[in-house]
């Protein structure tokens, strides 16, 4: 009997103490994951998002890329390549109907730098990039939009 009651105290205190070490490690604040080694800053970039502006992109985002077929010709975004000085910045401006998304990284290698969230219909999103590289970019809804920012 004794030993029944011991034997269930240790089963109970077993789960106490393993419920306690997953709710710390839940609320321990996770380590922020490192970006790879990269000539691009290692840091996340602020973008800035204006709606309804009709023109004024470096790149626009053109109708009908929602559906694929804009990669075969390279015209997803417009254009697809985009070569800058190290300082200056880049204005995506989304003319298309749906939301499209202006994230760095492939969309099977997403690269934490920057991410403009769902962009409506003729918003703009602007970046300055501050050091040079070559910096690829992809929509997060449409996997087959793709773009790259060279710096220089
Ligand atoms: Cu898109």
């Amino acid at each position: 009997m004794i030993k029944k009651i011991a034997a269930a105290s240790i089963v109970g205190i077993v789960i106490i103490v393993s419920l306690a070490v997953a709710f710390s490690t839940e609320m321990e604040p996770q380590p922020e994951p490192q970006p790879e080694s990269n000539a691009v800053s290692s840091h996340s970039m602020q973008g800035v998002i204006q709606p309804d502006v009709m023109t004024g992109g470096d790149v626009i985002m053109p109708t009908k890329v929602s559906r694929p077929g804009c990669e075969e010709t390279d015209r997803c975004y417009i254009p697809s390549v985009i070569t800058i000085s190290a300082g200056e910045s880049v204005t995506w401006v989304n003319e298309d109907s749906a939301f499209h998304s202006v994230t760095s990284g492939f969309y099977d290698a997403p690269q934490d730098l920057f991410d403009s969230g769902h962009m409506d219909p003729f918003d703009s999103y602007t970046l300055t990039f501050d050091e040079p590289g070559t910096i690829d970019y992809y929509c997060t809804l449409h996997p087959w939009m793709e773009g790259q920012v060279i710096v220089e």
